[in-house]
């Protein structure tokens, strides 16, 4: 899916903003009542993007577990109404259903990914009235997978949900990513595809568009970064040599630019010249071996929750610069495509991850029958990896598809499960390698093999061995070993750290504390260096996150190297000491 463009063609509205907001008091209650028919009435104000939890002093809102609806003004300019008009939302979490002026337009399942409406014949000119009812509900049958139930009614008020989720973060509800209508001709690109190869010092491009409509006339031309000219090509698909191509590269990006006029309608899209490849022990950008430096990461901050912040992400990719990190997961969802494109400009490599997160854990099987993953769980697992597959596939920042964090992946049927998903995401995509991020040892997995990386987590002398910092060593390169061996595959450290409240100094150390932290990271790294099938590290996390509320959670997940706030804990100056200077051994 394309994201939307201006130019002297296509015209954008953004639609952020100050929106009215009403939360249902059962469940229904705002289909019984036609709330999308007429204003909404006692509505309070409500940002978009922005998660709506932590917005308002209402508790009952910040838990809530249900629908609630948005509603906006939206002004079409007369001129537009001779343009094909699509309104699109960056993600919604999790389910929206949309209405103009009381008609259904579209639905959506799946909380971080876009999707979009044509609004020809749904709109006049002028004002219109915008309704987006919005669920937080996570049932069987969604990513992440959660199961539903009536509350206590001795305790809770009558008639209310309970959600119940096994993912470790805040389950973050509302419009969290932009809303926009933008325009193209009637007949349009509606897509392009591009993928790269590289032989000798040429790149080789291999491209096709899409047009919806009635043209043969097509015109496609490639620029490179300053806007010059280096190849024209008049099909709508085909191949391009670019010779002595300027490469894509870690930490040091290029982007040509794939111009494309169809018929009336002119779509620009920026490309990378790289190739991804795995070795037995190694993961080759362009042919050389590069070593992950990063984290996995959430999207989350004070306030807006998971609601799309520039400021903040722009803060982020500082941080990683400042470290010398160059890579990261988006562990456990998809990230804001404006993510995606920071990452296409600054060169770092990021690992595509669906939110397949703590996939039946609790059940400890999958067992295809109802309440547990069974096929529509599958249907909608593969729906979304096709979804991202669609958003993200031209972006050269992303080398590896994750299909899963944690996922049950030892019991019943989850061979057979991971080995549809996986045969579907290698179908639509053989030009990137696919992993699995997994809690399991390896004598519980049983689906590695599916895979390209073995991506594993791993929190001895934390969740495992608490305290026990000399445990570490010993048991990380024996099970390393152990997987590289069984498989003949890299091996990637995922996830790995400890909760550590920021200020706590205790010498010696004790968990919680940042001397432990640094301790920690020390065993675990020394360990890692002595492995050469090691492809990465990956800390976890970058920046403390809210979660649910536990008697192990004091407000969130405090594994952060950084706090929520964005400012380092002491270990993250020891980070930089790895990342920055390689020829210091840590610390
Ligand atoms: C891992 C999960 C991650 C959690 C982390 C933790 O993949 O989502 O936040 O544990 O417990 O198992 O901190």
């Amino acid at each position: 899916m394309l994201y939307p463009i201006e130019n002297e063609i296509r015209q954008v509205k953004n639609l952020n903003g100050i929106w009215k907001f009403k939360k249902e008091s059962r469940l229904g209650q705002g289909v019984d009542e036609k709330w999308f028919e007429k204003p909404l009435a006692d509505a309070i104000e409500m940002p978009v993007p922005a998660s709506y939890n932590d917005i308002t002093t209402d508790k009952s809102l910040r838990d809530h577990t249900g629908w609630v609806w948005y509603e906006r003004e939206l002004s079409i300019p007369l001129d537009w109404m001779e343009k094909r008009m699509v309104l699109r939302f960056g993600s919604v979490t999790h389910h929206a259903v949309v209405y103009i002026n009381g008609q259904k337009v579209t639905s959506h399942k799946g909380g971080f990914l876009p999707f979009e409406a044509e609004l020809n014949g749904c709109v006049n000119p002028g004002q219109n009235r915008l309704t987006v009812a919005v669920s937080n509900m996570l049932d069987h049958s969604c990513l992440p997978f959660g199961l539903i139930q009536d509350a206590n009614t001795e305790y809770y008020p009558e008639g209310e949900k309970e959600q119940i989720y096994e993912f470790d973060f805040f389950n973050y509800s509302g419009i969290h990513r932009p809303v926009k209508i933008y325009t193209t001709p009637k007949t349009f690109i509606k897509d392009v595809t591009v993928t790269t190869d590289i032989i000798g010092g040429d790149g080789i491009v291999n491209y096709s568009v899409l047009v919806e409509g009635d043209t043969k006339d097509i015109e496609i031309t490639l620029l490179d970064e300053e806007g010059a000219l280096v190849a024209k090509a008049g099909d709508m698909e085909g191949k391009i040599v670019v010779e002595n191509a300027k490469l894509w590269n870690v930490r040091a990006a290029y982007l040509y630019r794939l111009d494309i006029r169809a018929g009336e309608d002119h779509y620009t899209l920026p490309f990378g010249i790289r190739t991804v490849k795995v070795t037995e022990k190694q993961i080759l950008l362009n042919g050389k071996p590069v070593y992950l430096k990063g984290f996995g990461k959430h999207e989350d901050s004070d306030i807006r929750g998971r609601g799309l912040d520039e400021a903040l992400n722009v803060r982020d990719f500082e941080l990683l610069k400042w470290l010398g990190a160059n890579s990261f997961r988006t562990s456990h969802y998809p990230y804001s495509e404006e993510i995606m494109q920071m990452a296409d400009r600054q060169g770092f490599l990021i690992i595509d991850e669906v939110p397949a997160v703590g996939l039946n854990l609790w059940c400890d099987t999958i067992v295809f029958q109802p309440g547990y993953a069974d096929e529509e769980t599958l249907k909608h697992h593969k729906d979304v990896l096709t979804e991202l597959y669609e958003r993200d596939k031209n972006h050269p920042c992303v080398i590896m598809w994750s299909v899963a964090n944690e996922a049950q992946t030892k019991n019943g049927n989850a061979l057979e499960y991971f080995t549809e998903v996986v045969d579907h995401i290698r179908a639509l995509d053989d030009t990137r390698p696919i992993t699995n991020v997994t809690h399991h040892s390896i004598t519980s997995d049983k689906v590695a093999h599916l895979f390209d990386v073995i991506c594993l987590n791993r929190y001895y002398s934390w969740y495992y061995d608490l305290a026990n910092l000399e445990s570490i060593y010993p048991r990380l390169t024996k099970e390393f070993q152990e997987w590289h061996e069984k498989y003949h595959k890299p091996v990637m450290i995922t996830e790995y750290g400890t909760d550590t409240v920021v200020g706590m100094h205790k010498l010696p150390e004790v968990i919680f504390s940042e001397e432990y932290q640094i301790e920690y990271y020390k065993e675990n790294n020394r360990a890692l260096d002595d492995c050469d099938f090691v492809i990465g590290e990956h800390l976890w996390a970058f920046a403390d996150f809210m979660t649910s509320f536990g008697l192990r959670r004091m407000d969130g997940n405090k594994k952060g190297i950084f706090t929520r706030q964005r400012q380092p804990k002491s270990v993250a100056f020891k980070i930089k000491e790895r990342w920055t200077e390689p020829s210091t051994k840590w610390p």
